[in-house]
């Protein structure tokens, strides 16, 4: 049976790809940080099947003993604080999770092979937000990284600390540049979701309006579930390599509204949307679409989802959570 080790279990992707891995016969174990983590219920009631294993990216020494309990044959890093807004308030804490805490993950990988002699194919969770300023659309493997953001930036030391342990000491180890992906797992705190709930909720008659920040920016926005199959394919390849993950469809945060609203009869939301400057960031990526070629010919990967199914699905999920919370089913 093949053993995987995921880091950021309790996060949106790191329930699909633990989904995905179980439905493989995997044995999967999750890492799980803090002495009483308010989202262990559920995933001990969504993923029962996992094992999980208390950790923390800075903690290099958790890090150790987790691989030497888990003993896998592959390592999901999945973990950080992966919220680009809250990462210029907490900058230096974003470097070391979402930065140092891959070094960490890295090193612990390469002592555990070390002392074991045994090979764990290696997986790091990239972003597209490294490419930040517009270089050039549509974004590849090979676009210059102009991070925008102190989250950008420590994930493209995540990057480049990867591929030089892929170089350095031979590791298998891969690194996905993967573009906004969705679902009704999402954190409420990114767009997607904020907007869903919101639909939902003035759907309902719940709330009045929608609070948000520019609604210009563009984002390569995919479904989840498809792209932690791109994750699982990546490490199931002779050779260790870095691949962007994208839809190749672009969309402002204005169409996200239109298909949001749309997906409950609303045709016009001009009235029920207001701006705020506290949803501006000090510095903005405008534009986001990916050329996944290199992942479609080479892992054979390509998205199912299309945008509006998936903003459809997310505000229908909305929906039901919504009226559960409200009473009124
Ligand atoms: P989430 O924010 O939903 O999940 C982040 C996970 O990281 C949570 O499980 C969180 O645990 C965990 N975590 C936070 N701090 C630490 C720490 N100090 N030690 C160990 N774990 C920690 O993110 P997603 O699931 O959406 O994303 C997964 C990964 O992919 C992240 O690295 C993200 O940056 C990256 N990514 C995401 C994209 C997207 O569009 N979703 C696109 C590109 C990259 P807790 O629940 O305890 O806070
Ligand atoms: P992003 O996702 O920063 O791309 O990072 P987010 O959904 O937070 O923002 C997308 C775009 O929407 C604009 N925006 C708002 N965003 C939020 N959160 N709230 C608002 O009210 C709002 N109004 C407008 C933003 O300015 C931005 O342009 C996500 C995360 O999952 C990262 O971890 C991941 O690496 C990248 O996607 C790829």
């Amino acid at each position: 049976m093949t053993r995987a080790l995921i880091t950021g279990i309790t996060g949106q992707d790191g329930l699909y790809l633990a989904e995905l891995l179980l439905s493989k016969g995997y044995e999967v174990y999750g890492l799980m940080r803090g002495q009483n983590n308010p989202k262990r219920p559920l995933l001990e009631e969504l993923i029962p099947d996992v094992t999980i294993l208390t950790g923390d990216l800075t903690d290099l020494s958790s890090l150790i003993r987790a691989l030497d309990t888990a003993q896998p044959d592959e390592f999901y890093n999945l973990g950080a604080i992966s919220f680009v807004a809250y990462s210029w308030e907490n900058a230096h804490l974003t470097s070391e999770v979402t930065g140092m805490g891959v070094l960490n993950a890295l090193e612990a990988v390469r002592l555990y092979e070390g002392s074991t002699g045994k090979q764990v194919r290696f997986y790091q969770a990239s972003s597209s937000e490294m490419f930040g300023k517009v270089q050039q659309v549509p974004q590849t493997e090979d676009t210059l990284l102009w991070p925008r953001s102190p989250y950008g930036v420590a994930k493209v030391y995540g990057h480049y600390m990867t591929i030089n342990y892929r170089e350095s000491y031979g590791m298998h180890a891969s690194s996905g540049v993967l573009f906004n992906h969705e679902s009704p797992r999402r954190g409420p705190e990114f767009v997607t979701r904020k907007v869903s709930q919101a639909v939902a909720r003035i759907h309902l008659g719940l709330q009045d309006e929608i609070v948000l920040g520019n609604l210009d920016a563009r984002r390569d926005w995919g479904f989840a579930g498809d792209y932690v199959e791109a994750m699982w394919l990546m490490l199931q390849q002779d050779e260790a390599d870095d691949y962007v993950i994208s839809t190749g469809e672009t969309h402002t945060i204005r169409t996200l509204l239109d298909a949001a609203f749309g997906a409950v009869g609303v045709t016009d939301w001009s009235s029920l949307v207001r701006q705020d400057p506290q949803f501006m960031r000090p510095a903005e990526v405008d534009l986001l679409i990916g050329d996944s070629t290199k992942a479609r010919e080479k892992l054979g990967w390509q998205p199912k989802v299309s945008f509006t199914e998936l903003v459809t699905m997310m505000v229908n999920s909305d929906v039901e959570e919504q009226k559960k919370l409200a009473g009124l089913s």
